[in-house]
């Protein structure tokens, strides 16, 4: 069957695309598109043409799996410069998603009209490169700079009645889609409306054309913190064309853009990344026929920060939900915490009174846990203390159904030991969360040994359900992403011992691309948490001890391993912490050396990346991919560096392999010795990425 399809339909020919799942922009669609708008165009029977689209959404872009092949015409370009010639009314018909190139062949066409549920953007930033079929020139004249830029620089989609208040969409149609359209397109037949191309319309950038230092206020005034990310920089330039030059100019010089940005790494990255989140949440290993159960009703046990967030999550999501504490007094201090959250939320402007009166209705706190006899899910946010965890499920055990899937929230304890405390091993998984965990995306989901398909499959089920994106991993000490975090810690440490300072550290961080150094966001989480646990397992830090000993705990005592002063989040390099640095290495006989940024952020880097690597060996995760979505979306890890595992294959393995083994061998670390599998890797020739997907290995 065609992907394009064309009818008349009295008056008004009606052109069709029809390639699922999203009507991506493929080769066929182009072609499909040009041939049916020249033939419409050319019939003399025909008025007036609609654009509307089978299935879910309206086009959701080009065809992201093109990106890197070898061009087909025709175009999307010459599509679009075809349908904008047409000398009669077309009108885009918008369900679902107009999305980027979806988007740029909608402002082809004279009109556009929508359902109110849809939504249109050019996300194309997302994808670290640009809009390349002409939005960046049209959507500024068709909505002004003032909006256009802001959607361009963000990516961010907006709402049918947004769009219609920036002229971007023509009409609201209510009812029938394709027959609001119709009647839309008659309409201005009937009206002899005048057909005026997107690419004409001056009047909405006419001041800026005029005043074009303006143009830098809209900069000022969406200004995003960028740590050396190319696309908003070239993106920006190219905009700016829009009111400096002619269109067609702005026009090559969005291709030349685009272009650009097309064949670099950065845009490399950022789609191996959007399919990376795809795959990470698909378990080759469980049968089609697996159908989640639905969570009609949830159970979090523990009001602290984690169980308040993940409680959030339920509410937010329109889920019932029971949250359940010790006391009375935790309970209502952590209720009061969820109360405030959503009214910070609302002060924002994110939600209304009425979405904060819902969803703490939704939310019932109770100290009882007979009230979760009838949960569909509970999911366990208490100490991280194995024992403490036991007594928790061994009472759920009791209190719950027995076809209640139990999920705890540890962020490193053994969840097969967890789950041999039930009488339900098959229904009892992790759900590890990360916090603040109303906020962040990431859901590791921990199959255990003996965890079933079935509530496999509900675990994933709810994490889209509640807006998070999950990533599957297997059972060992951290799981993914805090085993790899360790991997950091013990170098960050190490090489303060060595000679470098903290604030050289968090620079070489920062440099590549993370939000935070390593000792910055210590200071943020609090130093005395693994004081705490050093204490409980006897373990020592010199650096870190001495720090707690002074009190020290980090910004919430004003210092840490830096100094904040007067309330600022700004961290200060201190003098206190040099000297207990610099003791440290005496007394661990080591001399100090100055430390390139080179050495602290391979080391750094590395050190994760062979960590990685163990976990694949070990069969912790199902595919180098599922840590890049890890990190990315817990730790920070700049999505247009792709994650650590498509980073190292950018590097190049073999490069990795020396670099570690030099690096083990000067400073005597020995998890720095590259693990088995780089080595193979390496030696073959092969990256990470030719390793493909296996599943997560049941331990014996
Ligand atoms: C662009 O347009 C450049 C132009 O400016 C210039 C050109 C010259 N291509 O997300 P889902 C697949 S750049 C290929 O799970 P949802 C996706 O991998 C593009 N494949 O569904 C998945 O496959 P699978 C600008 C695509 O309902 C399946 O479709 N556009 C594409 O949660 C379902 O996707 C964008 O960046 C694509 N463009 O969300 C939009 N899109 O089933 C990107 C999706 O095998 N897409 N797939 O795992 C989206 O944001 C979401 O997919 C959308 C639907 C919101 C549309």
């Amino acid at each position: 069957m065609s992907v394009v399809s064309l009818r008349n339909e009295g008056d008004v020919a009606v052109i069709t695309v029809d390639n699922p799942p999203v009507n991506a922009l493929k080769h066929e669609v182009r072609a499909g598109l040009l041939d049916a708008f020249k033939k419409a165009g050319a019939d003399a029977n025909v008025k007036a043409i609609v654009l509307n689209c089978a299935g879910r959404t309206f086009i959701a872009g080009a065809d992201i799996t093109e990106f890197g092949k070898p061009p087909k015409e025709p175009g999307l370009s010459e599509v679009i410069a075809t349908i904008e010639n047409v000398q009669k009314p077309t009108v885009a018909a918008i369900h679902g998603t107009a999305l980027g190139g979806g988007l740029e062949t909608a402002l082809g066409c004279h009109f556009r009209v929508a359902v109110a549920t849809a939504k249109v953007g050019l996300p194309e930033i997302k994808l670290g490169i640009l809009p390349g079929a002409g939005g960046t020139q049209r959507l500024p004249r068709l909505a002004g700079m003032e909006k256009a830029f802001p959607m361009i620089i963000s990516g961010d989609p907006i709402s049918a009645k947004d769009a219609l208040a920036h002229g971007i969409v023509d009409e609201i149609i209510d009812g029938d889609l394709l027959a609001g359209a119709i009647a839309f397109a008659k309409k201005k037949v009937a009206e002899g409306a005048k057909l005026v191309r997107v690419r004409d319309r001056e009047e909405k950038i006419a001041d800026l054309k005029a005043n074009p230092d303006k143009f830098n206020d809209i900069i000022a005034a969406n200004s995003k913190k960028n740590r050396g990310e190319e696309a908003p920089v070239v993106t920006t330039e190219v905009l700016r064309g829009a009111i400096t030059k002619s269109f067609d100019e702005g026009l090559k010089g969005e291709r030349e853009g685009f272009m650009k940005l097309v064949v670099g790494d950065q845009s490399k990255a950022k789609r191996h990344y959007f399919f990376a989140e795809r795959e990470a949440a698909k378990v080759p290993d469980m049968s089609k026929d697996v159908k989640p159960k639905t969570v009609k009703k949830a159970g979090v046990i523990g009001a602290g920060t984690m169980g308040g967030g993940i409680t959030m999550n339920f509410a937010n999501a329109g889920i019932p939900v029971t949250i359940v504490e010790m006391t009375e007094e935790a309970l209502n201090r952590g209720l009061g915490i969820i109360r405030k959250n959503y009214e910070n939320t609302m002060r924002r402007g994110g939600i209304s009174q009425a979405d904060l009166d819902k969803r703490m209705s939704l939310i019932k706190g109770s100290t009882d846990f007979n009230d979760l006899s009838d949960a569909d899910l509970v999911i366990e946010a208490v100490f991280e203390e194995m024992p403490i965890k036991k007594e928790v499920f061994a009472k759920l055990e009791k209190v719950t159904r027995p076809d209640t899937i139990l999920a705890t929230n540890t962020s490193y304890l053994n969840v097969d030991e967890i789950a041999a405390t039930t009488g339900r091993v098959p229904n009892v998984l992790g759900m590890h969360f990360f916090s603040p965990a109303n906020v962040m995306k990431l859901l590791e989901i921990v199959r255990g040994k003996n965890t079933s398909d079935e509530a496999l499959a509900t675990a994933i089920d709810v994490a889209r359900k509640i807006n998070k994106v999950p990533t599957i991993v297997g059972v060992c000490h951290g799981f993914v992403g805090n085993r790899m975090l360790k991997a950091r810690g013990i170098e960050a440490e190490s090489l303060l011992l060595e000679g470098a300072l903290p604030q050289e550290v968090d620079a070489a961080t920062t440099g590549f691309g993370f939000p935070m150094g390593p000792f910055a966001m210590s200071d943020l989480a609090g130093l005395d948490i693994g004081w705490r646990i050093r204490k409980a397992m006897g373990q020592k830090s010199e650096i870190f001890d001495s720090l707690c000993e002074l009190g020290r705990y980090g910004q919430k005592t004003g210092s840490g391993v830096y100094r904040y002063e007067g309330g600022s989040r700004t961290p200060i390099p201190d003098e206190v912490t040099e000297q207990i640095i610099v003791n440290a290495s005496k007394n661990a006989g080591i001399k100090r050396r100055p430390i390139s940024q080179q050495e602290i952020g391979e080391r750094l880097i590395f050190s994760m990346i062979n960590e990685g690597a163990r976990i694949l060996e070990e069969g912790i995760a199902m595919r180098p991919s599922d840590i890049d979505v890890v990190y990315v979306n817990g730790y920070g890890w700049p999505v247009w560096q792709g994650g650590p595992m498509f980073y190292a294959d950018l590097v190049g393995l073999p490069y990795i392999v020396e670099k570690l083994e030099g690096y083990a061998k000067e400073s005597g670390n020995e998890h720095l010795q590259p693990a088995a599998l780089l080595k193979r890797l390496a030696a073959e020739g092969r990256g990470f990425s030719s390793l493909g997907v296996s599943p997560i290995k049941k331990a014996a």
